[in-house]
């Protein structure tokens, strides 16, 4: 049994997993801040969150969950980093915090969708079935409030037909996990002065060229087959880059990421959408704190 079966299957001893199990009646190790303060929104995405890394910002992603809410909830894949598990479990608190207020949501009445992705695919076996009012399905199209059909899928569908995965694939795990253990160092540092998260690799990716070619490749590609389904635009994830551009009148979305960019895309009640950059919000929420404010002035 691999590990996030034994998560499924709630067959880990001495973990706190277990608590999952009765998670109605358990409280997660962070507290949660109060629902009637959340902004709310009509749809919510997020994907690539990748728990049972250490690269995973599940502390970023409990802020943001405790600050928003949406009748809907998009999980668009690589929720939990199957692959990693399986060669080092690694779960600490906060990871099981963030599934707790994902079963959370779901029992509090939003409709949560979960569209497992390349490293949670050992939970593509159960497409097409609910669990715990999340329903999992291999993908979904989403009609938007001003009547726009979106395809929602992961989007590692399309590795075999672009190279958009190569600087994934290449640059591989040891580097990437090298410059994901660098990521953390460089915000280690940054948050002991005090400064706003920052991605290490999400600039570094900006400045290769290679890496920028197979990205709009994978975009353009994505969009054209979502076009050919006759909807209206796509949302994914998987390539960790967060975007929204139109590409021969086929919305692309990508909802980027929790490891790097830790960005969500939403849906207003009008139909808008919208990128939220995390990290950001809370740069801006704590300049905007009056003891922040004070702080500033004594310095
Ligand atoms: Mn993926």
């Amino acid at each position: 049994m691999d590990a996030v079966t034994k998560i499924a299957m709630n067959g880990l001893s001495g973990g706190t997993i277990a608590d999952l199990a009765d998670f109605a009646h358990s409280q997660p190790s962070i507290p949660e801040r109060t629902i009637s303060e959340r902004r709310r929104y009509r749809t919510i995405w997020i994907s690539d969150i990748h728990l049972g890394t250490r690269g995973c910002n599940a502390d970023l992603l409990i802020d943001f969950l405790d600050h928003v809410d949406s009748e809907t909830l998009y999980l668009v894949g690589d929720i939990i980093d199957g692959w990693r598990l399986k060669k080092k479990f690694y779960w600490p608190a906060a990871h099981n915090d963030v599934v707790w207020r994902l079963l959370k949501r779901a029992k509090r009445g939003a409709h949560v969708v979960y569209i497992p992705g390349n490293h949670d695919e050992v939970v593509r076996q159960f497409c097409g079935l609910d669990f715990g009012g999340i329903a999992i399905r291999r993908n979904a199209v989403h009609e938007t409030a001003d009547g726009r059909r979106l395809l929602v899928l992961h989007g590692d569908e399309f590795d075999a037909i672009t190279l958009a995965h190569r600087w994934l694939a290449h640059v591989g795990d040891a580097a990437y996990e090298f410059m994901m253990a660098l990521n953390r160092w460089v915000n280690a540092y940054r948050r002991a002065f005090s400064l706003p998260y920052w991605s290490l690799s999400k600039h570094a990716k900006a400045k290769v060229k290679n890496a920028v070619q197979f990205i709009s490749n994978y975009e353009e590609i994505v969009a054209q087959a979502a076009g050919a389904r006759g909807v209206d635009g796509v949302v994914c994830g998987h390539i960790h880059t967060a975007e929204f551009r139109d590409i021969n009148g086929i919305a692309y979305y990508n909802d980027g990421d929790w490891v790097e960019g830790c960005t969500a895309l939403v849906e207003h009640f009008d139909g808008r959408m919208e990128l939220l950059h995390w990290a950001d919000e809370i740069a801006a929420r704590e300049t905007s704190r009056p003891t922040a404010q004070i702080e500033m002035l004594a310095a």
